[in-house]
């Protein structure tokens, strides 16, 4: 508490300094040179230091105390994304239910996962707009952008390079530590050019695309051996998901309705649905099965899991081809909801069926 209240006086006094130098909020630079009542820059500067430290002290006395509440059974949540608590789980395609036969996903493996936070949401197109409207006026640039059915549907046609650089003008537009970063350790903000040849930093505290095996042990939902996001069956409706039904044809679609979501088939392509349309799953998270697939960090290999490293894996280190994808979208048919498929685009590929939703470090 003490350190909240010390916080909040520091943000009054620099509210008090700004407005002695008559500057604005968001324009440090006063107009003028300090009188003899006036504040220097550098005082300025070094409140503003100050509580930049007192910020981050608070974030992480909030991140601790999220651990705690976590580690107590409460199911913690910050703003829009859930603390999916550190712990293993079992990865790849689940054998004990049926003709689950995906070459890639196999073999089961365990995979222990750090704790992380993940977006309740797909991002929405407002999400979208208002972190783009923000990262161009800071000289972020993008390629083709976006689209979006409407405000609360989810950010569609969104390639991975874009996705990356929104990560950082989102985590810069929070005050949280950019993750990914040029070859020269610079800010990746430049994706017009559809090429990034840095990296990602995974101790930064900034939004980023969860890897893989996160989205995996997320759409999970703390349940093991299911093959879609819930845990009280096997099968798949219209009523628990937005996806392309075909009950004819496989066993574990028992959907009454066949085709489009009935519900979202409406206004021309692409049907998506408002994001949280249906009901979350374990961790409290919505559409992990359907409405549009999404962007993960992972380069693609179909014979990963053979070696992939227990703990954290984040994909192929060396460059390839494709990144991948997960959970399905309006557009596909139920088997590429399966909480173990994986797909996989080259990262410059776009499609009114592809999004993503974000994830964050501690
Ligand atoms: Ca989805």
């Amino acid at each position: 508490m003490q350190a909240t209240r010390q916080w909040m006086m520091a943000m009054v006094m620099t509210a008090n300094m700004i407005a002695a130098v008559g500057a604005r909020a968001g324009d440090l630079t006063p107009p003028g040179a300090p009188g003899s009542t006036m504040h220097t820059l550098d005082e300025i500067y070094q409140q503003l230091l100050a509580t930049r430290l007192q910020v981050a002290d608070t974030q992480q006395q909030v991140a601790d105390l999220e651990a705690r509440l976590n580690a107590d059974g409460k199911h913690v949540t910050v703003g829009d994304m859930v603390l999916i608590p550190a712990g293993s789980f079992v990865m790849g395609a689940t054998t004990n239910v049926g003709h689950e036969t995906i070459s890639d996903a196999a073999p089961q493996h365990t995979v222990m996962v750090s704790a992380f936070y993940m977006d309740k949401y797909e991002v929405t197109s407002n999400l979208w707009a208002g972190v783009y409207t923000w990262a161009t006026n800071k000289g972020y640039a993008f390629g083709t952008g976006w689209c979006g059915k409407a405000a609360t549907h989810s950010a569609h046609s969104v390639d991975w390079y874009d996705a990356i650089a929104w990560c950082n003008a989102r985590s810069q537009r929070d005050g949280f530590t950019p993750c990914y970063t040029n070859a020269n350790g610079t800010v990746y903000t430049n994706a017009a050019g559809n090429s990034f040849a840095g990296g990602c930093n995974w101790a930064a505290n900034g939004y980023r695309l969860p890897t893989e095996a996160e989205w995996e042990k997320a759409a999970r939902g703390g349940v093991a051996n299911r093959r879609f996001p819930w845990d009280d069956a096997n099968t798949i409706q219209h009523a628990r998901a937005n996806y392309y039904a075909q009950p004819s044809s496989y066993t574990y679609d028992t959907s009454p309705t066949t085709g489009y979501h009935p519900s979202y088939n409406t206004g021309g392509t692409p049907y998506t649905s408002p994001v949280g349309s249906f009901a979350p799953n374990g961790y409290g998270l919505y559409d992990m099965a359907g409405n549009v697939f999404e962007w993960c960090w992972d380069w693609y290999s179909s014979t990963y899991y053979t070696s992939s490293p227990g703990t954290d894996p984040a994909g192929p280190a060396s460059p390839l081809t494709y990144r991948v994808l997960r959970g399905g979208s309006w557009y596909f048919a139920e088997a590429y909801a399966r909480v173990a498929i994986r797909l996989n685009l080259h990262p410059g590929d776009e499609y009114d069926y592809l999004g993503f939703r974000c994830a964050r470090g501690l």
